[in-house]
């Protein structure tokens, strides 16, 4: 029987850009110039100890975060690979304070790329898997210096996300407005290859993904809300649970568009001055973008994160994502909250832990 060769990245960009006869090509170059960065960015993490680029930097982020060598290098990466391209007229990344403008000489272009170039970096030495995130959106109309305020736009704004996985296999999981498509790396081609088409997040789960050594920093929603999953079929959930927690949130992300769950990284009191852990422009918009396009959710807790205004470019935010059913059911917690009088589902009649004298 004559199989089907599989469609590459380049192929699935082109078909999906017939739909748009007057494009002239600029918005398949940008994500196939990322896709290139991610490559060269796989090859120089599987080298590992036996590469340049391993440990610290030593040298401390816009973030407050210590640099990873890898860090700097997945960003120079990122520059390189686009900058050149005439089709963005500006980038922000999670490792520099301000927005890269593009060098005269080069064309400035329609859309600007937002990007994590290495997300989950602590577990490199410990060679856990990482990933790079990507958000594109349009830029203004205009040749004058990109500004941060270009950037304030919700994540609803965004015309591709994605992100690629270095794990045992590298893929490239992409949407573009249509779904969600998830690419191969065929390490004998050096070709992204269509192995994941039109994934959809299933509604429901019994996984659940959150650093419980936070919980007394937790708002109440989320302690109900977790206390109610360790409860297990001995409580209101009525099944059991498992839990996860790659601290790794793009491997995270891709558990959840493989076989569905809900990842919860919120805002708590850990640390008052941050909104949360995770940044909005380039981890929470385009996770969310992914999440949604596969039928799943992305919240604050409170609303849709793509509906957040930015007000700053790396600006923090609560993050809540996965299974929508479950992702509901968590933004109905935040937003009528339990009275006083319900008991705490972990002190059921047969619980782990008993009524207080
Ligand atoms: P790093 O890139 O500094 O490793 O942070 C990764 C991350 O932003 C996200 O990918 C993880 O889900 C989260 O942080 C893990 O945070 P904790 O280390 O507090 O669990």
């Amino acid at each position: 029987m004559k199989t089907v060769p599989r469609m590459t990245l380049t192929q699935f960009l082109i078909e999906e850009r017939r739909r748009f006869p007057e494009s002239g090509g600029d918005f398949n170059s940008l994500l196939l110039n990322v896709a290139l960065v991610c490559k060269r960015i796989a090859r120089t993490v599987a080298a590992g100890e036996l590469g340049a680029a391993t440990g610290s930097a030593s040298v401390i982020n816009v973030q407050g975060e210590e640099q990873k060598m890898l860090d700097i290098i997945s960003n120079d990466f990122f520059i390189e690979g686009n900058h050149w391209g005439g089709y963005l007229a500006g980038m922000v990344s999670e490792e520099m304070e301000l927005p890269y403008q593009i060098p005269s000489g080069y064309r400035q272009g329609r859309y600007l790329l937002a990007f994590d170039p290495l997300d989950g970096s602590s577990n490199i030495d410990v060679n856990v898997t990482v990933g790079s995130i990507f958000s594109v959106l349009r830029a203004p109309a205009s040749d004058r210096p990109v500004t941060e305020e270009d950037f304030y736009q919700p994540g609803t704004e965004q015309v591709a996300a994605g992100y690629a996985i270095y794990g045992p296999t590298t893929m490239f999981m992409l949407t573009v407005g249509r779904g969600v498509h998830g690419f191969t790396l065929c390490p004998q081609l050096g070709e992204f290859m269509l192995t994941h088409g039109d994934l959809q997040v299933p509604a429901d789960t019994h996984e659940f993904a959150i650093n419980a050594s936070n919980s007394r920093f937790w708002e109440d929603p989320v302690r109900r809300y977790v206390d109610e999953c360790l409860a297990g079929k001995t409580g209101v959930r009525g099944k059991d649970f498992n839990m996860r927690w790659i601290a790794s949130m793009v491997a995270e992300a891709h558990r959840i568009l493989m076989r569905g769950g809900v990842f919860l990284y919120p805002r708590d009191s850990k640390d008052p001055a941050k909104a949360g852990r995770l940044r909005l422009l380039y981890e929470a918009n385009p996770i969310g973008f992914l999440m949604e396009q596969a039928g799943g959710a992305a919240s604050t807790g409170y609303q849709s994160v793509m509906q957040v205004m930015p007000t700053a470019i790396h600006q923090r935010i609560g993050l809540i994502f996965g299974s929508k059913n479950e992702v509901e059911l968590i933004e109905r917690y935040h937003n009528t909250p339990r009275r006083d009088d319900e008991p705490n589902p972990l002190f059921k009649q047969c619980g782990l832990f008993r009524e207080p004298a």
